[in-house]
């Protein structure tokens, strides 16, 4: 379903006398305090973040799958969706595949699609934690750290398909994630696990077209739950030095153990330059992947804090980062919930770029912890929602898009063109 602009364009007039109001106030406020306010829309708007493929259906846990009707059945009807979450918000022009979830078929056609839909190809995923149907060898004792050469090898394979996959879309980059591990102590050598996940690493890496970049993401447990090869940022960074400067570590915020200091760890891969990717989502006991910004804004906040100063700090060489989202639950309309999570994603990141870092270093230079505290609540305080909106405004996209959405009974409109009994694959 495509979205008729002068719909939007007729939303967002009948909210203009009452963003005007609120958008001259911020404006008036973040001006005094020296906030340079139209370079801080102008970033929002050029923010993008990817959407994942697998989270435009009704995600399921373990214990269940609650069917929201007019999901996307196939690659096709998920890059429509992308585009309609686009289209609202501006801020969503990229999908992520994960293969063999979402097999490309008909790359001509699929581009063509996208094209029209104005969505580009961002990171491919692997996916060598389950077992595909017509796999000869399974990954149930692992994939990248098997003991078996045969299991690495198809499991190399996979990776460089993969990569091919992405070529043939223009994608740049591929995440690997592993859920290679072991749930009982005794099951697996660490040190040789994690010396033949590295070689495989390295073997991949070769396959890896000069302007690619290799995400490597690390996770403590889960689905292995005594042992993780790949357990932090520390063995994803070894992994990536290993493997060469194409490759990176990728921070997915779910995947740290409870109160990680996160943003520290977003600081220390900055400076070392290997900080390539994000997956965003939020928790409250482990890799819970609900909607960004959802149980823990302030560290979002804080996180975004330390890639505004890193990524504008010149002395920090860490290439431009892969922002995507990385959430699915079974309960909200999914893209309702990606709506939210780009919210609270675009939210976080406008509060970081009104903070005064010359201000911020000379109090932390004067070790005056009270004001340094104060300067970054009172930017977390401040409601920068008007500027989100004028971001949004500016780029035709809409004043509310949740509201836009409801509005025009756009769940309603999905289920009348494609049934209720679709389903996306995915999780
Ligand atoms: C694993 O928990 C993960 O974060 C990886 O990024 C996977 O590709 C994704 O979730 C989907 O299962
Ligand atoms: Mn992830």
């Amino acid at each position: 379903m495509r979205l008729d602009s002068n719909q939007i364009l007729s939303h967002n007039d009948s909210f203009s006398a009452k963003h005007r109001e609120s958008f001259q106030f911020l404006n008036r406020e973040l001006t005094d305090k020296g906030v340079d306010v139209e370079s801080v829309i102008s970033q929002l708007q050029q923010f993008q973040v990817a959407i994942p493929s697998w989270a435009l259906g009704a995600g399921g846990t373990r214990f269940g799958r609650f069917s929201i009707g007019g999901e996307p059945g196939d690659l096709y009807q998920k890059l429509a969706d992308i585009s309609l979450i686009n289209d609202l918000t501006g801020a969503a022009g990229a999908i992520s595949l994960h293969i063999p979830w979402d097999i490309p078929d008909e790359t001509s056609n699929l581009l063509d699609w996208a094209k029209e839909c104005g969505i580009s190809f961002d990171a491919v995923n692997s996916n060598t934690f389950q077992d595909q149907a017509e796999q000869a060898l399974s990954y149930k004792y692992g994939s990248l750290c098997h003991t078996s050469s045969a299991v690495r090898e198809q499991a190399i394979k996979h990776h460089v398909e993969v990569i091919n996959y992405g070529k043939s879309l223009g994608s740049k980059s591929i995440t690997i994630w592993l859920s290679d591990g072991s749930t009982f102590p005794g099951q697996l050598n660490f040190r040789q696990s994690l010396s033949r996940t590295k070689e495989s690493l390295q073997e991949i890496y070769k396959h890896l077209p000069d302007d690619w970049k290799m995400f490597i993401e690390y996770k403590p447990y889960e689905s292995q739950f005594y042992s993780t090869v790949v357990q932090d940022w520390g063995t994803s960074y070894l992994l990536a030095a290993a493997c060469g400067e194409k490759a990176y570590s990728l921070v997915d915020l779910g995947h740290h153990l409870p109160n990680t200091n996160i943003e520290q760890i977003v600081a220390t891969l900055l400076s070392l330059g290997k900080l390539g990717g994000f997956h965003f989502n939020d928790s409250k006991y482990g890799d819970d992947d609900l909607t960004v910004g959802s149980i823990k804004p302030y560290q979002l906040f804080l996180i975004f804090l330390e890639l505004v100063s890193g990524t504008s700090d010149p002395s920090v060489l860490n290439p431009p980062i892969s922002y995507m989202i990385d959430a699915s639950h079974n309960v909200k309309d999914p893209l309702e919930d990606l709506i939210q999570s780009l919210e609270a994603i675009l939210l976080s990141y406008a509060q970081a770029l009104t903070v005064d870092f010359i201000k911020l270093d000379k109090l932390r230079e004067k070790n005056d912890v009270t004001l340094a505290q104060e300067l970054l609540q009172d930017a977390y305080r401040t409601d920068c929602r008007p500027l989100l909106r004028e971001a949004r405004i500016r780029k035709q996209a809409a004043y509310s898009p949740i509201g836009f959405y409801r509005e025009n009974n756009l769940r309603q409109k999905l289920i009348q063109e494609r049934g209720f009994s679709n389903r996306a694959k995915g999780l």
